[in-house]
């Protein structure tokens, strides 16, 4: 990794930055997909996998019975695992769901704030290399706790751990649907796949893009994605050999992941860097590693308070502090997706089943977003409720807001109902 050494602050917004992606070519092969898909239905799904994959897709849907028959494909130690993620996952996404208080804001006036399951969702799980069963998990289990009735899944990949994760979270329907067709089919609706209200789940540029331009028209979109990201800060309580295998945890997602180590010890940085080489050169996905390696950096810095500035200007989506006293020092993080915390808190713990969820903010939008949670797959419904006292109580409050704003009919909506109670 490339060490750069103690940089001026005003130099931090321009070390940290993302690669700028070029969105504009990648819309212009999108739009077509998506009116094709919206046109055309089923055929039109059918045409571009023919024409983009290569493939005919005669059932769109899988069977009940490719469901039920993939836990027999899978071996009985990864079943067990996926058991013990799914159990960890919904005890700590359950804890989230929080019964409606009853407010009384003046006597006799009542306001509560029920939380009610979007009743359709999506999520889309990419094909590729990495078989991404655990986001199955991570969108499906609070889609199942918030309450969702259809939860409909669209997937290029036939991994029988995806269909297993699948029937686990209750997923009502799934489709061999890949790329920004699937999007184009959740959002819109075919003859097959059912339309849904929010779009969940990762995928390459054409699926963020198709995931952009639908939340355009209406479709809820769980959050802005970005190439996934890790930032380490490490201090000489860390043990280099468990930094550098979590920074290649993440580059080895691709080419275009975001790694970045923090320090303020220079022995720290040049251990990690040692050892880093070594591991990279073991991992069957070394050619991708190394590529995000190639791009990252390690930033040596003077003081904690520096370190601190900087991984809140960054707001990585994983930040790790392999650090004394890493609780104390998260409390001042005001930016970071999700924090792993002391040398025994890799971060594949969190991506796998640890019980967080591992959809989280990338780009620098964890300044202002959070990760997926049950919150993501409820709307609030406010409920009020006024009695005879109630009125007379907020009556004259509303009765005088009304009249300075110039809206009569306001008014009269309550005068009518205390000159009723005289
Ligand atoms: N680190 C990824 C999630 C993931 N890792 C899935 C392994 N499988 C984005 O947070
Ligand atoms: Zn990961």
């Amino acid at each position: 990794m490339n060490i750069i050494a103690f940089p001026e602050r005003d130099r931090w917004a321009e070390l940290l930055a993302r690669p700028v992606l070029e969105a504009k070519d990648i819309e212009g092969k999108v739009l077509p997909i998506l009116h094709q898909v919206r046109t055309q239905g089923d055929a039109g799904i059918r045409e571009l996998a023919r024409r983009f994959d290569k493939t005919e897709l005669t059932e769109l849907a899988f069977s009940q019975k490719d469901i039920d028959d993939a836990a027999e494909k899978l071996d009985e130690n990864l079943k067990e695992a996926i058991g013990q993620a799914y159990q960890n996952i919904y005890k700590f996404h359950q804890a989230q769901l929080q019964p409606a208080e009853k407010i009384e804001t003046m006597p006799g006036v009542t306001c509560w704030r029920r939380s009610v399951g979007i009743e359709k969702v999506g999520i889309y799980i990419p094909g590729g290399s990495a078989p991404l069963f655990s986001t199955v998990l991570m969108l499906g289990i609070p889609a199942q706790i918030a309450g969702c009735k259809d939860i409909i899944l669209c997937t290029p990949s036939d991994h029988p751990a995806i269909l297993y994760a699948a029937k686990l979270v209750g997923v009502t329907k799934a489709f061999r649907i890949g790329g920004a067709q699937a999007i184009a089919a959740l959002a819109y609706g075919t003859e097959s796949v059912p339309k849904v209200y929010k779009i969940f789940g990762p995928g390459n540029q054409y699926v963020t893009t198709a995931k952009m331009l639908v939340s355009k028209e209406g479709v809820a979109i769980d959050m802005p994605a970005g190439p996934s990201e890790v930032a380490v800060y490490a201090d000489d309580t860390a043990i280099p050999s468990f930094v550098a295998a979590d920074l290649l945890s993440q580059a080895e997602h691709g080419p275009d992941s975001q790694v970045l180590l923090v320090s303020t010890s220079k022995k720290l940085l040049s251990s990690v860097n040692l050892t880093l080489s070594s591991q990279l050169d073991r991992l069957p996905r070394r050619d991708l590693a190394a590529q995000a390696i190639a791009n990252s950096k390690a930033i040596l810095l003077d003081s904690q308070e520096d370190a601190i500035d900087l991984l809140n200007q960054y707001a990585a989506e994983h930040l790790i502090l392999s650090i004394a006293n890493a609780e104390t020092v998260s409390e001042k993080i005001i930016n970071a997706g999700s924090i792993f915390l002391g040398n025994y808190t890799p971060e594949s713990c969190g991506d796998y089943a640890s019980g967080t969820n591992h959809t989280l903010p990338t780009n620098g939008y964890a300044r202002a977003y959070s990760g997926v949670s049950v919150d993501s797959f409820v709307k609030k419904i406010t409920v009020q409720h006024i009695t005879e006292t109630g009125i007379r109580n907020i009556g004259p409050t509303v009765e005088a807001m009304a009249e300075a704003e110039s809206l009569e009919a306001h008014k009269k909506a309550v005068s009518i109902r205390l000159k009723s109670l005289l």
